[in-house]
């Protein structure tokens, strides 16, 4: 292998010498002209450094791609129906799209955070928020599955979500609108002083991961826009930026951008937990849906819960704080020491940093400007730590690399610009191709980045690629920042939105990656350990089928005695124990999607036939040299037929 990958890489050595000796640098400025092709050359069967995890934004997904290679690996259905892994098709998995309002096969997935411990990434989960309908989910990242769903109560616009404390203990969930609380018919002009926002907090059981909402902090009704949690010396608190601190309800644009200054909102979640254990709070009652999918018996539960655990902040003194902030801020990035938290100010000429260490000292002296519905605002020169004079226009995310630098995102001026905390002095700036949103160093939102690379995520790239009719790909942008001065490397496109990313070394993840479900441990009500053990089973108007798959074939392969009317439930058991041997089956006419199933799982699909005949179902996953042998007949006959329900597989064989 070694031997025939040589010459290819030598090959790539030449072409880099030969277009840059001849070539002007300014009309050859491509990746070719520098060692950046080389930097993000992955040789084939070589593994990438990093897993990348990029939201799908409104494609309700999670992308899986490798660094620096911008290969895409998977796509991980979440909050939206998936034919590729029949996710939300076939009836085990159907229940994590269960919402209080019913079936939700589509979300707006914004942003991904990878579990952390000691405030360092460990790799073990990536929760992501659906904005739309709230939610927040998990994905195992042993499995790559997404194993829970949480709806969110009393919000609306899950957007400051889903950013999770130093060792996991929670994952945020913010609400971007302010709503009643409880929801009531009431007239919209009305939202002043009258509509809330509720700030969620989702423990994390730090064994399995499970979810639980432990509390909600009904806040004034401001839009609650991003989060972040302290870290280090301010673990223990949270910071959310917002914006319409006016509580406009209309005209946004214009009424929401009135006050000079708006506020990150600094909650001491430490000081409400301690209330809320000690009997403090009030039960809300509250419908939504908490969704589990069991890794043993492969199927999802989805629960209807009743009440919430609500807490005012005016009930426990000293727990939440306003920080004036410039002038709609977006992001609230706070830097891996837990001192600095970045305002970045929308409409703001300056980067606003803000000092932990101020802050609590204002507190102490009790410097307050005043205070919103009884919430103290602590006086903006008080809590200042520094500013970065005109670094761009529109500033909306900042990420830290762990070396004393901080990496702000400019939407208008459509470039990321390298700037150094405790000096504010700008250093680098890069453009950006075009108009970028977040950006993502491997282990941004934790004590330890590894600030090797950045990856830019930019929301229009007119011209950098073919076309592809009136809608073009969006599309990630990688940088190396290991030295004083970035270097673009590359971008490739992206899957929907490529909202916001969670990164780390591939090592955390890879030998932990689960390889296959052992069958002996697959508990599936429906599920068929052996070929012996298949059978068709009818009660009433309903049938199972037990069914079994292995490379080449399924059993049974023949049934008949199959009715029009007939509701036919195919349960079927994959008795492959071999890694990456899925099988998949499709029947025609059915109503749902392909099932794509592991070794050792069991899927179940439900098909109604509408007609009499003999109708075909094969294997859809490309899985031998005898696949497209892989395949069987159902003979269904009129609703009154005597047929006898019949199966068998190899039966003409003898
Ligand atoms: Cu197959």
């Amino acid at each position: 292998m070694k031997k025939v990958l040589k010459p290819i890489v030598t090959l790539l050595g030449i072409l880099v010498a030969f277009t840059s000796c001849n070539n002007d640098s300014k009309s050859n400025a491509g990746a070719l002209s520098s060692s950046a092709a080389e930097k993000v050359y992955v040789k084939p069967g070589d593994h990438d450094e990093f897993y990348a995890f990029i939201s799908g934004g409104f494609s309700g997904q999670l992308s899986v791609y490798g660094l620096p290679s911008g290969r895409l690996f998977k796509v991980i259905p979440v909050f939206s129906q998936d034919a590729e892994k029949a996710w939300g098709y076939n009836e085990e998995t159907k229940p994590m799209l269960n919402t209080s309002h019913g079936f939700i096969p589509w979300d707006d997935a914004h942003h991904p955070d990878i579990s952390q411990t000691n405030g360092e990434i460990d790799g073990r989960w990536v929760f992501i928020n659906g904005n739309n309908t709230p939610r927040i989910a998990k994905i195992d990242l042993s499995t790559f599955e997404t194993t829970e769903i949480i709806e969110v109560p009393n919000s609306a616009g899950n957007h400051s979500s889903s950013f999770v404390t130093e060792n996991t203990e929670y994952v945020v969930a913010g609400t971007r609108f302010s709503i009643p609380i409880p929801q009531k018919d009431m007239p919209i002009k009305d939202y002043k002083g009258n509509f809330k926002g509720a700030l969620t907090f989702i423990s994390v059981e730090p064994e399995h991961g499970h979810m639980d909402i432990k509390f909600q902090l009904i806040m004034p009704g401001f839009d609650y826009d991003l989060s972040h949690p302290g870290r280090g010396k301010s673990h223990g608190w949270f910071f959310f930026t917002t914006y319409n601190s006016e509580e406009a309800n209309t005209l946004l644009e214009v009424n929401a951008s009135q006050n000079d200054k708006d506020f990150i909102a600094a909650v001491n979640w430490k000081k409400i937990e301690e209330y809320v254990n000690n009997g403090g709070g009030t039960m809300m009652p509250s419908k939504y849906a908490h969704n589990v999918y069991d890794e043993s018996t492969h199927s999802a539960t989805s629960t209807i819960k009743e009440e919430v655990l609500t807490v005012n902040p005016l009930d426990v003194p000293g727990a939440v704080y306003l920080l004036p902030t410039p002038k709609s801020p977006h992001g609230c990035d706070v830097d891996p020491s837990g001192e600095y938290i970045v305002g970045n100010g929308k409409l703001s000429a300056n980067l606003t940093v803000h000092s932990f260490t101020k802050m609590l000292d204002a507190i102490e002296n009790k410097k307050f400007a005043g205070d919103a519905y009884g919430i103290p605002i602590i006086n903006f020169e008080d809590v200042l730590a520094g500013v970065v004079e005109q670094p761009g226009l529109g500033p909306l995310h900042t990420e830290f690399d762990g070396k004393g630098n901080a990496y702000t995102t400019f939407f208008i001026s459509s470039e990321v610009v390298k700037w150094k905390l405790e000096t504010w002095e700008v250093v680098d700036r890069q453009p950006c191709y075009y108009s970028v949103g977040h950006l993502m160093i491997p282990g941004g939102n934790s004590q330890k980045p590894w600030g090797k690379y950045v990856l830019a995520m930019n929301k229009i790239t007119k011209d950098r690629y073919l076309p592809t009719g009136p809608e073009v790909t969006q599309s990630a942008q990688l940088y190396d920042i290991s030295g004083d001065k970035m270097e673009l490397l590359l971008d490739f496109p992206t899957i929907g939105e490529p909202h916001y990313a969670a990164g780390c070394p591939a090592d955390l993840i890879k030998p932990r990656s689960k390889k296959i479900f052992k069958l002996e441990e697959n508990n599936h009500p429906y599920a068929t350990k052996s070929e012996a053990d298949t059978k068709v089973v009818r009660d009433g108007n309903t049938v199972h089928v037990y069914m079994t798959m292995i490379r080449s074939h399924f059993s049974p392969d023949n049934i008949e005695g199959i009715k029009v009317g007939d509701e036919v439930y195919f349960h079927v058991t994959n008795l492959e124990q071999d890694y990456d041997v899925p099988h998949g089956v499709s029947m025609i006419g059915a109503n749902t999607s392909e099932l794509l199933i592991m070794p050792g799982q069991t899927e179940t699909f439900k098909w109604e036939p509408k007609q009499v005949g003999v109708w075909p179902f094969y294997c859809t996953d490309f899985c031998s040299a005898l696949h497209q042998e892989m395949q069987g007949y159902v003979r269904v006959s009129a609703a009154n037929a005597n047929t006898p329900l019949r199966w068998s597989l190899g039966e003409d064989i003898e």
